[in-house]
């Protein structure tokens, strides 16, 4: 008996003081099944078929040159910080606010174009609230006298459809575009809101 219970008080000795060495063992009697599961070959983002992608119901704009970015313009006056140098960088997360209306802005397109389509872009953004906007476009050569190629009509901006207005008028010589821009239903603005003016 003597020596059992001393047996016993070893073993509770080494359990104590070497608790790391107790459990090695014990983790090398148990049976260890590993998976390796190779990450798939991917190059890019990718959505699964069941989540559709947002992009897919914005307006379409021209595949081809816009012939608009960068370009010189002049604007009516702006509001805060949104001047009008925003309205053709590229960026649409940049934007023209006009002060009040009406609104006019004119781009010089350094040359004559046929041009057919101008489109209107705000952030696509949802905290952009939809609203509308009214717009007119007028197109010239010289830069003086200018003709209307797109009446003046109300067009919804909205983040479900890109916040895009594309207007497609009937294929027209410009060396300049001008837009006159008189309404603007948001309640958050000072006036016209455009972030890029595209023309093709
Ligand atoms: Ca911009």
């Amino acid at each position: 008996m003597k020596l059992r219970y001393s047996v016993l008080f070893l073993v509770a000795v080494m359990i104590i003081t070497f608790p790391g060495t107790m459990k090695a063992e014990t983790m090398e009697d148990s049976d260890t099944i590993v998976t390796i599961v190779r990450a798939p070959e991917q190059t890019q983002a990718e959505r699964p078929p069941c989540f559709p992608d947002p992009a897919d119901n914005f307006i379409q704009l021209p595949d081809k040159e816009n012939i608009a970015e960068g370009k010189p313009v002049q604007a009516s006056e702006h509001n805060d910080v949104y001047v009008s140098s925003n309205l053709n960088d590229g960026i649409v997360q940049t934007y023209w606010e006009s002060k009040g209306f009406p609104a006019v802005l004119t781009i010089d397109l350094e040359g004559v174009h046929i041009v057919s389509t101008a489109a209107f872009c705000l952030n696509p953004s949802a905290i952009w609230e939809p609203r509308t906007q009214e717009i007119a476009v007028l197109v010239s050569t010289d830069g003086e006298n200018f003709a209307e190629a797109a009446a003046a009509a109300v067009y919804q901006f909205d983040a479900a459809t890109g916040n895009r207005v594309r207007i497609d008028f009937d294929p027209v010589e410009a060396a300049y575009v001008r837009v006159v821009i008189t309404s603007n239903s948001s309640s958050n603005s000072k006036g016209a809101q455009i972030a890029e003016i595209c023309i093709y």
